[in-house]
């Protein structure tokens, strides 16, 4: 965020009911993850956000660096779901459907949705999500969802080359700066809308509106986990968020954790 960001101005002109009522901003911080976690254990409330210019220690899942230089939006928010484990893996349909509705809208970006976690542009990572939970036996008594979003600035000139080809970010899509304050309110304010509908009328509808923007089912994918890499047609994402694949010989794998390539054949 640009110098002189900082929470009062973060949340000037909010409108949602509980997420951004406290907002914490620090220019730098290890991960916004740890820190909402932390801010969590002490008690803060729900819809707590922590944001920060840069994170030195950004992660993604399974400890991979996420790398989060100056002029992208960092953050993340606090939540005390009343649902039991396993929503977390929702959680982060929930995120990233609030951020690739809120793309599309506001910028006419042609965005998709990656399972599990990305939101792609041109089939490039613009934006990860990281939902982490820590339960009290079956209940969660917390949930942290953090947003990495490769606001303003080049690939070329602020991510490393291992990157490049894979990652993009808005100022590349669009040519521009945006404007990472009416940005920031945006996904908050859809998050928010999301999660609310989401614990009304349960998983079925986010789904229903992710699989929109998600291009890769129906094409031939290779899903790679901790144990395994399977390549097939991705047919579904089911309502526990799993990733159904049918493979070669006809038979269908469910995928609860992984990551998605698409197969050029
Ligand atoms: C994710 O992990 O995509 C989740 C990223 C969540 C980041 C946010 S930033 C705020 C909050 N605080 C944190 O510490 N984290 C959250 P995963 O699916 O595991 O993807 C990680 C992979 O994405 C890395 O191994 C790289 O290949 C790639 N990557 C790293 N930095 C990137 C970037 N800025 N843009 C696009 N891709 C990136």
């Amino acid at each position: 965020m640009p110098i002189g960001m900082n929470a009062a101005r973060l949340q000037e002109g909010l409108r949602t009911r509980w997420v951004g009522k406290e907002i914490f901003y620090s220019r730098s911080v290890e991960s916004t993850n740890e820190w909402a976690k932390e801010l969590a254990r002490l008690g803060a409330r729900e819809g707590t956000v922590a944001a920060a210019a840069t994170q030195k220690k950004g992660h993604g899942r399974l400890g991979r660096t996420w790398v989060s230089p100056l002029g992208g939006l960092w953050f993340s928010i606090v939540l005390r779901p009343k649902l039991k484990a396993g929503v977390s893996a929702k959680l982060v349909f929930v995120a990233t459907l609030a951020v690739a509705e809120f793309l599309y809208e506001a910028y006419g970006l042609d965005v998709e949705t990656k399972w599990p976690n990305d939101v792609l542009v041109n089939g490039q990572k613009v934006c990860g999500i990281l939902a982490e939970m820590v339960t009290v036996g079956k209940a969660v008594d917390y949930a942290v969802v953090g947003f990495g979003v490769n606001v303003n600035f080049k690939v070329k000139e602020a991510l490393p080359q291992a990157l490049w080809g894979k990652a993009t970010s808005l100022e590349d899509e669009l040519g521009k700066h945006v404007q990472r304050d009416v940005l920031f309110r945006g996904l908050l304010e859809r998050f928010e809308f999301i999660s609310e509908s989401f614990l009304k009328d349960g998983f079925a509808p986010v789904l229903e509106r992710w699989r929109r923007y998600a291009r890769f089912l129906g094409k031939r994918v290779k899903v790679t986990n901790e144990h395994e890499a399977r390549s097939g047609v991705a047919v579904d994402v089911d309502v526990d968020g799993a990733l159904n694949l049918r493979l070669d010989d006809g038979t269908e794998k469910r995928f609860l954790s992984g990551d998605v390539s698409l197969v050029v054949r």
